[in-house]
């Protein structure tokens, strides 16, 4: 049976879940996305991912026509039509109907779309065996051309370094910004572990503020680790004791070998399967 999708309030069967091939989200990728989950019938860290989608879509002009609230509820009536309790949900609000021509201001009312579906990244087997990464020659968009911050329709430049990694047979890319510093991965935020300090990326290298990267730097705070956002090359990583991505879909992913180096003793780190096994607790108890 195929699933309900939202659009614009409505709640339809797939097949007639439709957009207009004039939608200045396709023609342009001129629009804003979230990707949130669901566990146990409850939104994990609903209001962060509402505070995210708002201000991308402030970032790009985008004036979303409903309120948060809003927003809240018709995911939660979305989640309810496929009865669903553990989801992956994927909001999309785009610029909408325009006309041929960039112009923003020629676009009928942005559309929205909820999709409830489910996902898995990676395999359970790589969470216990921990993930190969790569760098990419694709650097990570320089702020000033398309600020990483904002989550929009335009994954061209995550896409091309994903392209990269899968090429090297590798399970994620690692992205530079362009002064060579590390950025992120590819649909993750990285961490590393060295001399018992986590360590992870200012916002200032030009990343998207992931909010299961918040979390965890919360939770590592809670544990007694210090916690530092450092700028960070190559060589930091490769001298790492421990290494690991978070992500909403990925929750919390161990890095074993970076570029060919052996990330510590190959294997998971002893903070980075605590520190998931804390984050899967909180899933359990809500936030
Ligand atoms: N960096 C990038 C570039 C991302 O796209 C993250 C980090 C992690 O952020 P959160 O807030 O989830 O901790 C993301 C997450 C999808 C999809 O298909 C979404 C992401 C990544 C991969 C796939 O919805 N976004």
């Amino acid at each position: 049976m195929g699933l309900k999708i939202y659009i614009n309030g409505q709640i339809l069967p797939q097949e007639e879940a439709r957009i207009s091939v004039f939608d200045h989200g396709l023609l342009y990728g001129d629009g804003v996305f979230e990707g949130i989950r669901a566990y146990n019938g409850k939104i994990f860290a609903l209001d962060q991912h509402m505070d995210r989608l708002y201000d991308s879509a402030a970032a790009i002009s985008l004036k979303i026509p409903i309120t948060k609230e809003e927003m809240a509820n018709d995911i939660k009536k979305t989640m309810e039509a496929n009865k669903l309790t553990d989801s992956y949900i994927r909001l999309v609000v785009t610029r909408g109907v325009g006309k041929l021509g960039l112009d923003p201001n020629k676009c009928s009312t942005p559309q929205i779309i909820i999709i409830t579906d489910t996902i898995e990244l990676y395999s359970k087997a790589l969470y216990e065996k921990g993930l190969d990464i790569v760098s990419v020659t694709t650097i990570r968009n320089h702020f000033s051309a398309l600020d990483p911050k904002i989550k929009s329709l335009n994954y061209l430049n995550n896409i091309l370094a994903k392209l990269e990694s899968i090429q090297a047979g590798a399970g994620e890319a690692l992205m530079l910004n362009k002064d060579g510093y590390v950025a992120e991965c590819a649909g993750d935020n990285l961490f590393i572990l060295k001399n018992n300090v986590l360590l992870t990326p200012p916002a200032s290298v030009g990343i998207l503020i992931g909010i299961t990267r918040n979390i965890i730097m919360k939770l590592a705070a809670e544990m007694g680790i210090p916690v530092k956002e450092e700028l960070m090359t190559r060589y930091d990583l490769y001298i790492a004791d421990e290494c690991f991505l978070t992500g909403t879909a990925a929750e919390i992913i161990p890095v074993v070998k970076i570029d060919g180096r052996t990330i510590g003793n190959g294997r998971p780190g002893k903070i980075t399967l605590d520190l998931l096994k804390r984050y899967r607790d909180l899933t359990k108890s809500g936030f």
